[in-house]
């Protein structure tokens, strides 16, 4: 019974070991932003040193000011502001490193006059010159002048990580970002350029780009007599996709259904005037479905003593009173419309 416990152990080491590569991996992409940024801070607060220098007018303040930039104390002037107190990485790398800063200040900085090059790429390694990409700094796909042939992020550019495959811009697909994707059509294109240029709203996969360069209509759309995509009119048919308490609109490559207005019982459009009749409790008025009074009707909506008609939009109520109390309604309310209003 000893292999299990053997197996858990190799399981166990597998996945540190991977999470080691993980970490790794993470930390070479991070130590590069690190030495960027310190590299950048760098120049920024070099370039602050005559400021902080009085005014430098005369020949001797020049000499002294001169030899002051040049100078130990300056470094470590710099060096003590390129951080953040709270970045850790960065004040360690800077640690770390202090002799090679030392080197460029004293030895290189006049031969090797980019820092970031010198520091990050050539001497610490955690940095690749721009289009290149892991451990050895090799071109990414597409070459290093123009990663990805422009339409593209290189996985890992300018860092000792990655793989240097192509992740392409919107409109853009394949290893190296040269081909279309569906809906864009190539307006330009050799072995190593390309433009793609999204289709018209109307087309599915086109060669140009208005509505008649279409290979394929979206759905909404249709060929024409003259192979160009129009939009469907959905509304227009015989019965219309819509509820019959909706109204159809038609829309570029689609179509909505609408309520129709509460006066109406089904409709051809917004408002009382496109009713194609009128609901309980509304009348046709030359073409607009308005509320009816029933209270004015000839035949008395509310027959019996003791009761009145109070007209609503919609409908009409009934309310007993007593002949002691007239006209203030009762606790009793005969309900007599034909929908009580919610
Ligand atoms: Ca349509």
């Amino acid at each position: 019974m000893q292999s299990l416990p053997s197996a858990v152990a190799l399981l166990t080491a597998v996945m540190f070991a991977l999470h080691i590569g993980c970490t790794e991996a993470a930390k070479l992409k991070d130590s590069c932003s690190t030495c960027r940024q310190i590299t950048d801070n760098f120049s920024k607060v070099r370039l602050t040193a005559k400021k902080n220098f009085g005014g430098g007018n005369t020949a001797w303040e020049e000499r002294k000011l001169s030899k002051y930039e040049t100078s130990e104390i300056r470094l470590v002037e710099i060096l003590e502001n390129v951080c953040d107190s709270s970045s850790f990485e960065c004040n360690q790398m800077v640690e770390e490193h202090e002799e090679q800063f030392e080197t460029w200040w004293f030895k290189r900085k006049t031969k090797h006059p980019d820092l970031f090059k010198w520091f990050c790429v050539d001497s610490i390694k955690v940095c690749c010159p721009k289009g290149t990409f892991g451990p050895d700094c090799n071109a990414c796909l597409g070459g290093s002048e123009r990663p990805c042939h422009g339409n593209g992020a290189c996985d890992g550019d300018g860092t000792r990580d990655g793989h240097g495959q192509c992740s392409c811009n919107h409109g853009y697909e394949g290893e190296f970002c040269l081909d279309c994707i569906a809906g864009f059509y190539n307006e330009e294109r050799n072995d190593t350029h390309s433009v793609c240029t999204e289709c018209h709203d109307s087309c599915k996969t086109c060669t140009g780009s208005t509505n008649r360069e279409c290979s394929d209509c979206k759905p909404g759309w249709e060929k024409d007599q003259e192979g160009a995509c129009n939009d469907v009119d959905e509304c227009s048919g015989e019965s219309p996709p819509c509820k019959e308490d909706q109204y159809c609109l038609n829309t570029e490559g689609s179509y909505s259904c609408k309520a129709c207005d509460k006066p109406c019982l089904g409709c051809r459009g917004a408002g009382p005037d496109h009713c194609l009749a009128c609901a309980d409790g509304y009348r046709d008025e030359e073409g607009v479905c308005a509320d009816m009074n029933e209270c004015e009707l000839a035949e008395p909506a509310c027959p019996g003593e003791h009761r009145e008609c109070v007209n609503m939009t919609g409908s009409f109520r009934c309310i007993c009173y007593s002949p002691a109390q007239k006209r203030s309604p009762s606790k009793h309310q005969n309900l007599g419309s034909p929908r009580f209003p919610e």
